[in-house]
């Protein structure tokens, strides 16, 4: 709210000005009637203006109701969007999950809450996922890109198991094509010893491992959450999430690789579309080339700069529904970076869509002060169904 009384101040003066000028104006016009001589130029001159306070007074409000209340809002309280930056040190991996105290995870939840429930992003420090493991995902992901097409090819399939996707080949809006190249896995990738991986030593182990890491994170951020929203059940959010990379779960990894910028194709000009991540909650630990933007409460795209280290956190569809919309998917976008020195080179990142379990129910949570629980008119959708239908429209090309 620091910058309401500024913006407040800027948005009187024009109202301000208004008054003082419809008053000299009466001043003018009474000085013309009353001077020995008639003063017809002075009178005529305050005539207009007078007429001319007037219709800006008639159309003020009209242009007041065609800004929507979003954009109001927005006008006022949002001048200065900008992503919240949550040092989570008291909560993250580095701590033993017995040294987390309540009061730490009710101060941290509170930000949690506060920025995903406004901005829903924000950059996270203090995690505890150590960057070489990033640069390791990075690294094993690009032997694989290394690869002859044809043996990528051989892991396009519908599905999330275990994934290739060629350049241009995924939309994130079912409109844009992106121009990315990416690998995603998911629980039984790892736990089915039959799954074929691509033929490159350690990639298995490697985003095994990952998974595991990523997964323990967001289980204390799920925690913290729960202590935010003031859960009547704090863990509520942990138990349905208790099978992250465990059959029964639709979590997924994803490495993307983003080729160098060729102004000649337009495809490669969109990054990936704009749109907001469909499970619970999304790690996404990007490198330092930029381009990564949301979208604010004006519609406006606001850039994510990259901030070494920092893992940049958002919610997904699935939250914000079972949420009450109380927490926000953010639509977002991967533009080529506005430095075109920068044009040259490839962007890279990883993604960990953390998802509850397939079997969870999308209930009206129950919160610290409700006095009874309502009974739900409508009958909840399992997770599975609500991702399943939600991801529908993005598999109907695949055969
Ligand atoms: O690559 C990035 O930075 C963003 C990727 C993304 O938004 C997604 O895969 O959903
Ligand atoms: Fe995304």
């Amino acid at each position: 709210m620091h910058f309401a009384i500024p913006t407040l101040i800027i948005f009187s003066l024009p109202v301000l000005n208004q008054i003082i000028y419809v008053c000299s104006s009466w001043v003018m016009m009474l000085e013309a009637i009353f001077q020995p001589h008639f003063y017809s130029s002075k009178f005529l001159d305050s005539f207009m203006r007078i007429q001319l306070a007037t219709i800006c007074v008639i159309i003020m409000p009209y242009l007041s109701q065609c800004i929507s209340s979003e954009h109001k809002c927005c006008i006022i309280f949002k001048m200065s969007y900008n992503i919240p930056m949550i040092d989570f040190s008291k909560c993250g991996l580095l701590v033993k999950d017995d040294e987390i105290n309540e009061q730490n995870l009710q101060s941290i939840g509170d930000e949690l809450y506060s920025a995903l429930s406004t901005a829903g992003f924000s950059y996270l420090t203090g995690h505890g996922i150590p960057w070489s493991k990033v640069d390791d995902m990075n690294a094993i992901g690009e032997k694989f890109y290394a690869l002859p097409l044809a043996t990528k090819m051989q892991f396009v399939q519908k599905g999330f198991t275990l994934t290739y996707d060629p350049i241009g080949t995924s939309t994130a809006n079912e409109k844009d094509v992106d121009s990315y190249e990416g690998f995603r896995t998911s629980s039984d990738a790892y736990t089915n010893e039959n799954i074929n991986w691509p033929d490159v030593p350690g990639m298995r182990e490697c985003y095994a491992e990952f998974a595991d890491i990523s997964s323990k994170l967001l289980m204390r951020l799920m925690k913290a959450l729960g202590y935010g929203m003031r859960l009547k059940d704090k863990d509520y959010f942990c138990q349905a999430h208790s099978l992250m990379n465990q059959k029964g779960n639709y979590s997924i990894i994803k490495t993307l690789k983003y080729p160098a910028v060729d102004k000649q194709d337009p495809v490669s000009l969109n990054r990936i579309g704009e749109h907001h991540d469909k499970t619970t909650m999304t790690l996404l630990f990007q490198d330092e080339m930029g381009g990564l933007q949301v979208r604010d409460l004006c519609g406006k795209f606001v850039d994510v700069q990259p901030v070494p280290e920092a893992i940049v956190l958002n919610i997904g569809g699935t939250l914000e529904a079972w949420s009450g919309e109380r927490l926000r998917a953010t639509k977002h976008r991967v533009i080529p970076p506005s430095d075109p020195s920068k044009h040259g080179l490839i962007r890279r990142s990883v993604a960990y869509f953390g998802q509850a379990n397939n079997e969870v129910l999308m209930k009206k949570l129950a919160f610290e002060d409700d006095v009874e629980q309502e009974d739900d008119d409508e009958q909840p959708l399992t997770v599975e169904a609500y991702i399943l239908k939600t991801l529908a429209p993005f598999f109907s090309h695949v055969k």
